[in-house]
């Protein structure tokens, strides 16, 4: 509709969170100033992403003499802005012809999730987090006291690795939490997902969606490259009561339990007289759990003999994407309890899980307590 065109009532995701966070009195805007970092951190990837990698990385290696600073500096000498331009203009500067190398997607990421890392670490802002965990890294990062503030931020910054190099849907997931006491440790980030303040992914696939819980309700946010904001596109999303898709690596089918065995058989071949379920694996967790949540259906990356505690990584994967679930009235279960009250005991710590329509993950409950 023409109309369409000049807008101008957007409902930007700042100003949604700015709108929520006033309802706290208390709010003094740290939460809203973190998250614009998360954001920003999130368009910075989808730019890089939507380029070929093996070109932004050649250029990289090529121009080393433009100010990028180096990847192993601390947090506190970070400087975002810097970091981002240098990049943008290694990305703007080239020309096509360039395209071709044969480095290594491995260096590619080295480069892209060590840098978001800081980026969505730290922006010159203080006094806003204090933890930081990433998929990337082996241990977390503590902010030193000066710059210390109360935020937990743990985060998988570029999740789906394997779908890479062929241009298939990526994504960026992200948890926050609130430390406990002043002094940080470890605690404060293997509290169990239910104590999450908020969480969310962004999906870089056909369009860049960003979907976001504060603990009321899910909202999802589509970037408009024209103004380079995220939109609420996706006003309170409520995940169907049943659906009729499972997601699952089927590969792993010979290795699985007897109640996850019985599941996708029932998938298949239903008992009740009703229709058969499709099945669709991406192989990327934000796009097959962005698909459950907007469709319905389970999403499950269940335990199996190799790997009896899945694959998924309790922190920045299990948690946020059960968060999101529960909060759109669906259900995250791990084969023995609800998802949000397992409590991590190491920061990379992996468990199975089975997410998505409240009566599908039903199902998968009493198999397992009939199991029991
Ligand atoms: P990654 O963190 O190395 O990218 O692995 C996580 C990904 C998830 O996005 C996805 O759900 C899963 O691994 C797919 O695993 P598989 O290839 O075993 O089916
Ligand atoms: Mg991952």
């Amino acid at each position: 509709h023409a109309a369409d065109a000049y807008r101008t009532d957007l409902m930007t995701i700042t100003r949604f969170v700015l709108n929520e966070q006033s309802r706290y009195a208390e709010s003094k805007g740290d939460f809203t100033i973190l998250l614009s970092h998360i954001v920003l951190g999130c368009k910075f990837v989808c730019s890089a992403v939507n380029k070929d990698p093996c070109f932004v990385m050649s250029e990289y290696n090529k121009r080393r003499d433009f100010a990028i600073p180096k990847i192993s500096f601390s947090v506190e000498e970070f400087d975002c802005t810097c970091f981002y331009y240098a990049l943008l203009r290694c990305y703007h500067s080239v020309d096509a012809v360039n395209r071709h190398s044969n480095l290594q997607h491995g260096h590619i990421n080295q480069f892209f999730l060590a840098g978001l890392a800081k980026l969505i670490g730290l922006a010159g802002e203080t006094n806003i987090q204090c933890i930081l965990v990433s998929e990337e890294d082996e241990e977390a990062t503590f902010v030193s006291p000066p710059l210390r503030g109360k935020y937990c931020v743990v985060f998988d910054p570029l999740d789906g690795s394997s779908n890479i190099d062929c241009g298939v849907s990526i994504g960026t997931i992200f948890g926050i939490y609130t430390a406990k006491v002043s002094e940080p440790t470890i605690e404060d980030v293997l509290q169990p997902g239910k104590n999450m303040l908020a969480a969310g992914y962004c999906m870089y696939g056909s369009s860049c969606m960003l979907v976001l819980s504060t603990g009321n309700g899910v909202n999802g946010f589509t970037l408009d490259p024209s103004l380079g904001e995220f939109i609420l596109t996706h006003a309170d999303i409520k995940i169907p009561k049943k659906g009729k898709i499972y997601s699952v690596n089927e590969g792993n089918a010979k290795n699985w339990d007897a109640p996850t065995t019985k599941y996708v058989e029932n998938c298949k071949f239903p008992k009740d007289g009703s229709s058969p379920k499709s099945l669709r694996y991406v192989g990327s967790m934000v796009a097959d759990v962005h698909r459950t949540l907007l469709y319905g259906g389970i999403f499950l990356y269940p335990a199996d003999k190799k790997s009896p505690n899945g694959k998924l990584r309790v922190l920045y994967e299990v948690f946020p994407m059960s968060f999101l679930m529960e909060q759109a009235g669906g259900q995250a279960f791990t084969g023995q309890q609800r998802a949000l009250d397992l409590v991590p005991k190491t920061i990379h710590e992996r468990s199975p899980i089975f997410l998505g329509s409240y009566d599908d993950v039903e199902e998968i409950k009493a198999l397992y307590s009939a199991e029991n």
